[in-house]
């Protein structure tokens, strides 16, 4: 089975990570191959590198060298470039790089400066964390340099209603999305194209499953490269989706802040009215009430319990979504 996911940071790699223990525990799966198309909206250039952290959170998740407690970064890292820059006053000082992790920014800056697509350092660093041996293929949404930044409203600058924009890490990382945003500019996303691999793995997938990653910094800023969108609606593979809420509430990140952000009420019919116009099939919490009201084409609900306590867990989770979309594709070859 070809399976296709658009996937951001920490829930995103968490819960492939169980699809991936799912497939190797069920016969009838074998073979499936996996394509990840990774948000680089979050990408930010510090110390005069490029730092992508959904991509690297990806990376170390599925290759087993992430910090298991904070979700990102890699496990047994030590900060001493972090310490000595402090001691240098290099700033920003909000945003943690540790020593292991510097390697892949100095790589990946080392490889883009020569010229070589962001598309292409990827598959140099899926090759170290061993996705190949695993069917995965880790694509970026677009190899056109992209970043997230949040409006918010300018209280120093005291200039009355002023506004400014601030980076999304740090509106994320520094501020803990405790400042009101009032909306998400994309630099350069309208002048971005899909990376090489990204249109014909989803034109080409048996299964396109959207993780319960933020469905607004993360799903919503893939499912705005252009010509994406476009091609999620004209799949015949069914799309099933995973709530990223549960009771309403994020399990972790702040995807309350950024639905808030842009009208959309945190509710697991709120997300999954965002994916309206493609998503077949939606799993939501035990504890959610029955979606109502999403707009557009209706999705196949199911209810499952959505905390990823443990890799068997979220292959339980994983399951269930590929299990959704499996009767759903039976039930399309029906009518
Ligand atoms: N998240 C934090 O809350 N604090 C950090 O200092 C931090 C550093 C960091 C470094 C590398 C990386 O790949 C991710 C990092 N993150 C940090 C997580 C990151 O902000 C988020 O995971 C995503 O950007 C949001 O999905």
């Amino acid at each position: 089975m070809r399976i296709t996911t658009l996937a951001g940071g920490v829930g995103g790699a968490r819960f492939l990570r169980g699809l991936l223990h799912h497939v190797r525990r069920s016969t009838d799966l074998q073979g499936t191959r996996l394509t990840v198309i990774g948000n680089t909206g979050d990408d930010i250039t510090l110390f005069g590198l490029r730092v992508c952290p959904d991509i690297d959170t990806l990376l170390y998740t599925l290759g087993g060298g992430v910090h298991e407690g904070q979700g990102w970064g890699r496990a047994d890292e030590t900060h001493e470039v972090a310490g000595e820059l402090a001691q240098l006053g290099a700033t920003p000082s909000w945003f943690t790089l540790g020593d292991r992790d510097f390697a892949t920014h100095i790589y990946r800056s080392q490889l883009l400066g020569q010229g070589m697509p962001l598309s292409a350092v990827i598959t140099l660093l899926s090759r170290r964390w061993g996705l190949d041996a695993q069917g995965v293929s880790l694509l970026p949404m677009t190899d056109t340099p992209v970043e997230t930044h949040v409006v918010v409203a300018d209280t120093a600058g005291g200039a009355e209603g002023g506004r400014r924009a601030i980076h999304f890490q740090e509106w994320w990382v520094r501020h803990q999305a405790r400042l009101p945003a009032e909306r998400f500019v994309v630099a350069g996303l309208d002048r971005a194209t899909p990376a090489p691999g990204v249109l014909d793995a989803i034109r080409t997938a048996d299964l396109l499953l959207l993780p319960p990653s933020n469905p607004v910094v993360s799903i919503g800023i893939i499912l705005g490269v252009p010509g994406v969108r476009d091609a999620m609606r004209g799949t015949t593979a069914p799309v099933v989706g995973v709530s990223p809420l549960v009771a309403g509430r994020p399990v972790r990140g702040y995807a309350d802040a950024c639905l808030a952000a842009i009208g959309v009420e945190s509710t697991s019919s709120g997300v999954a009215g965002l994916y309206a116009d493609f998503l077949d099939g939606w799993l939501v919490d035990e504890a959610d009430p029955m979606p109502s009201g999403i707009r557009g084409r209706a999705p196949q609900v199911a209810h499952r319990p959505l905390l990823m306590s443990s890799v068997d867990a979220a292959a339980d989770i994983a399951g269930a979504a590929v299990e959704l979309g499996v009767a759903l594709r039976a039930r399309d070859r029906s009518v």
